[in-house]
């Protein structure tokens, strides 16, 4: 069998557009819903001649292949490397990279330690950091919604949480680039995050240690709660690194990405700070409009079909969300950012067995900030043009200039 960037070369199906285009380019990160109706516009499925493998980003084909997790597996990589075939850079995740069983119970230990009982003990602390960090900024004639706000919040808040020791923005900030970064193809993307790589990768291994972890975060119960599989000496540590995994780059995207909702949409922040009822919404709906992770991948474990299309055993389906989320078959006109519409249904977080396990934490950070923000903040106004980051799996900004007005 033919290897083809580190997954079996499939055929093209038949009835199905085989088409140019590298989702993983920097032209589609800068202008994603140009890429999004074109590809929906294809069919429900398309042929990437690039990558000889499958994309779909229709809701009803995404949502059902992310649905399947038996025809459509993890345990093969949600990059586009086929983990039976060729060799992770990193051992893989006991949650984002395994099925079930082994999903099942491995999940649980973090769906306890990440339950809403948990994070709700933790609102007060995000709104105080909150206020305070917003507070700071409104000081400044200009900032950067990205440098100044974006990255540093979630740097703050989820080490206290979580109970990380020492560790710093930088290190969390670099190991995410990674893991996002080698989910796409070898690209300059994956390069250039992998190159700043290993002195990283040794502090991120060392932190995910009891020794390193405080007695009191969202670590230290993911120790406990594994203590009686003493066997296994690495389960907790393994799921701890899932945490740092999943829990910063995530949330800095999202932040960034609904400041620029905002920044773009006066008319809507107005509308939120008219009626704070409304924050959870705005919240949901930033997450629908610019879905923070673009894009995950699956493998077919068998030979199958889906809307009629044939699909081969090993197949590689890029699952574009960012594009399922704008589909205009679910909403009604999609690209609007519009924080009255009903949000539910949105795949931002996925959906099936392995929908975000942080997805509690996650909105309790970003909405304790976006409260602070329509408490506060009269204005967000662009101050500059926005610049995108291209990374092959998240949808984020570089910098964002813009003037909060008290
Ligand atoms: C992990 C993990 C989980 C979710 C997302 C993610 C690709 C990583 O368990 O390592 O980013």
């Amino acid at each position: 069998m033919s290897l083809f960037h580190g997954h079996k070369a499939i055929k093209v199906p038949q009835n199905i557009t085989a088409w140019d285009i590298d989702p993983y380019s920097k032209e589609v990160l800068l202008d994603p819903e140009t890429f999004f109706s074109a590809l929906r516009e294809r069919g429900p499925f398309v042929y990437l001649n690039k990558y000889k493998m499958l994309a779909c980003g229709r809701y009803k084909e995404t949502k059902a292949v992310f649905s399947d997790h038996q025809r459509f597996v993890s345990s093969r990589g949600v990059g586009i490397q086929d983990f039976k075939l060729e060799k992770p850079w990193r051992p893989p995740s006991l949650v984002l990279e395994v099925d079930p069983p082994k999903h099942t119970r491995n999940r649980r230990f973090l769906t306890k330690a990440l339950s809403p009982n948990k994070i709700a003990q933790l609102k007060d602390f995000f709104k105080n950091c909150a206020d305070e960090l917003i507070n700071e900024l409104l000081q400044k004639k200009e900032i950067d919604g990205i440098l100044d706000l974006a990255e540093i919040f979630p740097t703050r808040v989820f080490p206290e949480a979580v109970g990380l020791k020492k560790i710093d923005k930088e290190t969390l900030l670099g190991y995410g680039a990674m893991v996002f970064n080698a989910l796409g193809p070898d690209n300059e993307f994956r390069k250039d995050a992998m190159a700043k790589g290993l002195s990283v990768l040794e502090k991120i291994n060392k932190q995910c240690l009891e020794e390193n972890i405080s007695a009191k975060g969202l670590a230290k119960e993911i120790y406990r709660s594994t203590a009686e599989h003493f066997e296994e000496d690495e389960l907790a540590g393994m799921l701890v690194r899932s945490l740092l995994s999943a829990g910063i780059d995530t949330t800095v995207s999202a932040i960034g990405n609904l400041l620029w909702c905002f920044a773009k949409n006066p008319e809507q922040f107005q509308l939120v700070k008219d009626d704070k009822s409304l924050v959870g919404n705005a919240v949901e709906e930033s997450l629908r409009l610019t879905s923070p992770v673009k894009a995950f991948c699956r493998t077919s474990a068998v030979e199958t079909e889906v809307s009629g299309i044939a699909i081969e055993e090993g197949t590689k389906i890029l699952c574009v969300l960012g594009s399922a989320n704008t589909d205009p078959e679910m909403w009604d006109n999609p690209y609007k950012y519009d924080v009255t519409r009903r949000t539910i249904g949105h795949l931002a977080l996925g959906i099936g067995v392995h929908n975000c396990v942080g997805q509690t934490l996650a909105r309790a950070e970003i909405t304790a900030l976006t409260m602070s923000l329509v408490e506060r903040v009269k204005t967000i106004r662009p101050a500059g043009i926005a610049a995108w980051k291209p990374n092959n799996a998240m949808r984020s900004l570089e910098s964002l200039p813009i003037i909060l007005e008290k």
